[in-house]
């Protein structure tokens, strides 16, 4: 149909945005004859670097770019919006306490979930980059009652592709020889990549590198700390790694993922491999139809069992201090 796909994005002026919508309204998110509608929020005092951004989008003169609308009123810009990309969050400023950080992306994400429940389209999808991304989707999902839970992704494969980039250097694989990588929990440095069930040319990863050492050592902390290395070298965080992957995530999510493979998405918990229900939490999925499976029956060794409990320890922390708020 000719129908535009109508995307909200929020913090569209921000870093990411400023890659996130060119690659978007290029077709990079749904291919090249698939018309977007863009539709852009921001705070009041960012609109109007916002329309300077639009005019660039204008001067692409992208085939694919059906229409633009910004705004900074979450109930217009989200209003019939079949994908909303949360990138907007308050980030951590000077004297702020952990507390103060949930409080503020507390009052986004609750306000942002209630206009999502009353305006988005019924097939809306929901996937939040903003950090703290696990539990800002979790705190949109409570104040979404009307939305399946099953609608709302927390954005973890920048992790997952930075995973997959770290074992290729290592093994000296292609990225295209790398499947099964699954980045376990919260983004964040407790974060769990795995490579026991990831595959390199279709050997098992762990066995392949045959190096605990360096998996425990390197990999693990390198994938995990990933982003604050980036800010040492670049002075800022990643933006066009992290509006790649958002698009990758969503793109996966709307159209399936390669049979014999599979990503890694913060999704609601159903209790799968001892996870406490309700959080959300990063697994291996699947993906069919626009809907996502975690994957089952991999088997998990001690090694592994401790890092997923700590990972998921730190979100029934985060989760228990926004309740604590009253923000779920
Ligand atoms: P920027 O500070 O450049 O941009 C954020 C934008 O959001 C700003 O323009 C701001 O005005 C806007 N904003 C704030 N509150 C808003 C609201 N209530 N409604 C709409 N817009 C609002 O940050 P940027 O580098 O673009 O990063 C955006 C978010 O992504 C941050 O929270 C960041 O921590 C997070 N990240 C998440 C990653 C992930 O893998 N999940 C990786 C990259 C990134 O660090």
């Amino acid at each position: 149909s000719t129908t535009p796909v109508k995307v909200a994005v929020t913090g569209a002026a921000g870093q990411i945005g400023y890659s996130l919508l060119f690659r978007i309204a290029n077709g990079d998110l749904l291919g090249p004859d698939v018309p977007v509608q863009l539709q852009l929020l921001e705070i009041t005092p960012a609109l109007k670097a916002l329309e300077g951004v639009v005019m660039e989008l204008d001067d692409c003169a992208f085939p694919t770019l059906a229409g633009v609308e910004i705004g900074d009123d979450p109930t217009k810009i989200f209003d019939g919006a079949n994908l909303a990309l949360l990138v907007g969050a308050r980030p951590r400023g000077p004297g702020m306490e952990r507390g103060d950080l949930l409080e503020a992306n507390g009052a986004i994400f609750t306000a942002q979930g209630k206009a999502l429940n009353e305006v988005a389209a019924d097939d809306v999808r929901i996937g939040v980059t903003g950090n703290p991304a696990n539990t800002n989707a979790l705190i949109a999902m409570h104040n979404a009652p009307d939305i399946p839970q099953s609608r709302f992704s927390a954005l973890t494969r920048l992790d997952h592709n930075r995973a997959i980039s770290q074992l290729a250097a290592k093994t000296g694989a292609t990225v295209r020889e790398i499947k099964k990588m699954t980045i376990w929990g919260n983004h964040s440095a407790t974060q769990y990549p795995d490579l026991f069930h990831a595959e390199v040319g279709g050997k098992n990863a762990a066995e392949l590198v045959n190096d605990q050492a360096w998996l425990e050592n390197d990999f693990i902390p390198t994938v995990a700390k990933r982003g604050a290395a980036i800010i040492d070298a670049r002075g800022s965080s990643s933006a066009a790694s992290a509006a790649s992957a958002t698009i990758d995530a969503a793109r996966d999510w709307l159209k399936g993922t390669p049979e014999g493979d599979w990503v890694s998405m913060a999704v609601v918990s159903d209790g799968s491999y001892d996870i406490p229900e309700g959080l959300i939490y990063s697994y291996p999925v699947t993906t069919s139809g626009g809907d996502w499976e975690i994957v089952q029956g991999l088997e998990i060794d001690d090694f592994s069992r401790a890092k997923m409990d700590a990972t998921a320890a730190e979100l029934v922390e985060e989760r228990d201090a926004v309740k604590g708020l009253g923000l779920i």
